[in-house]
């Protein structure tokens, strides 16, 4: 099996860029056009950057956007070891916080789930999204790749034809781009997904009925684990971004505004949910610095691909956040994409390019499965009644007190093996 640890082994960037070179109807050509510059359209760039393989990068935000932007946290050791593999680890194995377990706290009580001793040793990282990008743009710029930032009125041309193109405006101009490829990395919102004809596709979703209120605090850690916490007021969950900047989410109700929620507010909310029993536990507080909500959905579109189009990360899924697989998912697309591109320009063959749909698409299924299952373990669903609520606390009583059910939560949350 051609794991993560193999890829980039061939081609190792000898050949020249051709991305200047010029196309058909006086466009510029490239192999692989990539749209998005988010952890699924960088980390493809760098992975075919290392195969020799020509690629632009079309982002419609600018470089301090896409630098700042707050999301992800948690990194599987998969992708810990892939960022190492492509040598841009550097800073995040100086600034992670390295975690090797959770605690799920319920009815009073934390549980540890110890995933180095359920996974064979392995962890997660507590490193920023925006770190992660930050790190990819600068090695990327720095080897000779090419990121187009800014540009607008990005579309996908020809995908059923001979030509298959990208056009947009950059700097007050109009630009196309041939490619052999185009990687669809722009996001749940972007064009990609919309450019394969409906009859082409199914769409698979749904909207939960709760959100995430996510606050940046200025305060040390109250927890050395993330601690994940079932309460009767709702899930709250303590997650952190260094020891002096933490990061906290409440559920909130879908159509709630953050203007109704001051910062004393939140910190009451997250006071009474992740209360501890026996008083022996108290939660650090501190300015907060950011607000924001999050709307929880799952949605896979099947297939991945349609012709020389291939989607990669949200804009082919989504997961709800209660399981941090989301940008996990974008990478392992990437690595798939990225064997398959090197095996279809080397000696390798279309086997597994033609796989590529069904083999992300059974990872992707898995996550969600992971997600709604943890989604639905934490949180208090306004449709239940008494009933469904303490069939959720045998749930998690079962979830912490059997090894074959914790060893589960732990192999999924670490990661599964990424199978092609
Ligand atoms: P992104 O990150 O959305 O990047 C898409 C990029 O495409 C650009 N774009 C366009 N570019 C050109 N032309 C257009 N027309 C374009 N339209 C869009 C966008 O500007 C953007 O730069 O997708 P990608 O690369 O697939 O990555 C997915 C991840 O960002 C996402 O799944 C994660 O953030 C999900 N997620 C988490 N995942 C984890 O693995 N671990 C976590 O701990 C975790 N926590 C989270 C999360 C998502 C959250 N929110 C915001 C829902 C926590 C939260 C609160
Ligand atoms: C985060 O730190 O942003 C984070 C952590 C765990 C999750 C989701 C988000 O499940």
């Amino acid at each position: 099996m051609p794991g993560p640890g193999r890829a980039g082994r061939r081609g190792g960037g000898a050949r020249r860029p051709k991305w200047f070179a010029r196309g058909g109807r006086g466009a510029t050509r490239t192999q692989v056009g990539i749209i998005g510059a988010g952890p699924a359209g960088l980390t493809l760039a760098l992975l075919l950057q290392r195969h020799g393989i020509d690629a632009v990068v079309l982002e419609s935000r600018s470089r301090q956007e896409i630098e700042t932007t707050l999301r992800a946290g948690v990194l599987e050791q998969a992708t810990v070891d892939l960022m190492g593999e492509l040598g841009v680890a550097e800073r995040m194995m100086r600034q992670a916080q390295f975690h090797g377990g959770i605690e799920i706290r319920f009815g009073g009580r934390g549980h540890r789930i110890d995933f180095v001793r359920l996974t064979g040793g392995r962890r997660i990282a507590l490193y920023a999204q925006h770190e992660v990008i930050k790190d990819f743009v600068a090695a990327l710029l720095e080897r000779g790749g090419r990121i187009e930032f800014s540009v607008s009125g990005v579309a996908l041309r020809d995908l059923d034809g001979a030509h298959p193109r990208l056009s947009y405006r950059a700097e007050g101009g109009a630009r196309e781009i041939d490619c052999d490829f185009i990687a669809g990395c722009d996001g749940f919102h972007g064009p990609s997904r919309a450019a394969i004809p409906e009859p082409a596709r199914t769409e698979h979703g749904q909207v939960l009925p709760f959100s995430w209120l996510g606050i940046l605090a200025q305060a040390p850690l109250s927890s050395p684990e993330l601690c994940y916490t079932h309460s009767d007021r709702g899930f709250a969950l303590l997650s952190t971004r260094s020891p002096e900047i933490q990061r906290m989410y409440i559920q909130v109700d879908p159509d709630d505004d953050v203007a109704a929620w001051p910062d004393a507010r939140i910190w009451e909310e997250l006071r009474a949910r992740t209360a501890v029993g026996d008083g022996g536990w108290r939660l650090i507080e501190g300015p907060v610095v950011q607000k924001g909500i999050v709307d929880m959905r799952a949605f896979v579109c099947d297939p991945m691909r349609y012709g020389p189009l291939f989607l990669l990360g949200d804009a082919a899924h989504i997961v709800p956040p209660t399981g941090a697989k989301g940008l996990n998912l974008a990478v392992a697309d990437a690595q798939t994409l990225a064997a398959g591109l090197a095996a279809h320009y080397g000696s390798g063959g279309d086997g597994l390019l033609g796989r590529y749909s069904e083999i992300c698409l059974r990872r992707a299924w898995r996550a969600v499965r992971f997600s709604m299952f943890m989604t639905r373990l934490l949180h208090r669903d306004p449709a239940h009644g008494p009933m469904e609520r303490r069939v959720q606390l045998a749930e998690l009583d079962y979830l912490t007190s059997s090894e074959a059910a914790m060893a589960s939560l732990a192999e999924n949350y670490v990661g599964l093996p990424l199978q092609w």
